[in-house]
């Protein structure tokens, strides 16, 4: 049973692990979304044990606990059976997981662009001059270079890396979500231009599993307190 510790009221950078333990059918807890769990939770940034996490999410997995979105998934991956067996494969998902967490980044910027302790409304100027850049520029060039990457995978162009589902193709899933939710205009308009990276999202979203988990209780749906918000303003 792995434990999940992440705030209980979005997606997240938590969804990229939550989709992950979906997509293989895994036992896990969303501690914090239980009796007591945002306790739990606290405690565990607050704990004296060894390399306590910095910040969410972070899982348990039996006693090891490890915090950071890629390194979570570069542990799960072979577990779950969501990552290449060789070398150079799992080295290339995490590679993959990073320059998500990249855009991610960016993506929480588009709303923060000053600094996370201030509110949106105190930052809505600095805001929209940020995500003009990120529209126009940085979602192309990232959502392009996904593109180049499944083109030239030597496997095919279904997956990212490999010849099978990886937790990099399910994190590219989610932000495709999070972009057309964001930004649907300008999501829309690059998607237009993307055939690959829209087969995939699609594939990914057509999975069993991650059909299932989309339509249940234990989707969050995305909000105005999460990384990727819907601000009208900010679209362009
Ligand atoms: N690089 C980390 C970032 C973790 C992070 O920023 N977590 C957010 C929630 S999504 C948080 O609670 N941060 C608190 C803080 O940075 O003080 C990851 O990818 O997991």
């Amino acid at each position: 049973m792995y434990k999940l510790y992440y705030w209980p009221e979005i997606q997240g950078r938590g969804e990229f692990v939550r989709l992950a333990l979906e997509a293989a059918g895994a036992k896990y807890q969303d501690v914090a979304r239980r009796a007591k769990g945002m306790d739990a939770l606290i405690a565990g940034l607050k704990s004296d044990a060894p390399m306590p996490p910095y910040a969410p999410p972070y899982l348990q997995d039996g006693e090891l606990v490890i915090a950071q979105t890629a390194a979570i998934l570069a542990h799960l991956g072979p577990k779950l059976g969501l990552a290449p067996k060789d070398d150079a494969g799992r080295l290339h998902a995490l590679q993959l997981q990073l320059t998500i967490a990249d855009l991610v980044d960016e993506a929480h910027n588009t709303h923060h662009p000053v600094g996370s302790a201030l509110y949106y409304e105190e930052q809505k100027k600095e805001a929209k001059r940020y995500t003009k850049n990120f529209r126009k520029l940085r979602i192309p060039k990232y959502l392009g270079y996904f593109e180049r990457v499944l083109a030239a995978n030597p496997q095919g162009p279904e997956h990212l890396v490999g010849d099978a589902l990886s937790y990099a193709d399910l994190s590219l899933f989610q932000v495709v979500e999070g972009l057309k939710y964001a930004f649907p205009k300008a999501a829309a308009r690059e998607l237009d231009t993307l055939p690959l990276v829209t087969a995939l999202h699609q594939a990914v979203g057509r999975l069993p599993r991650i059909k299932a988990y989309m339509k249940s209780k234990r989707r969050i749906a995305f909000n105005e307190q999460g990384i990727f918000r819907r601000y009208p303003e900010l679209d362009g």
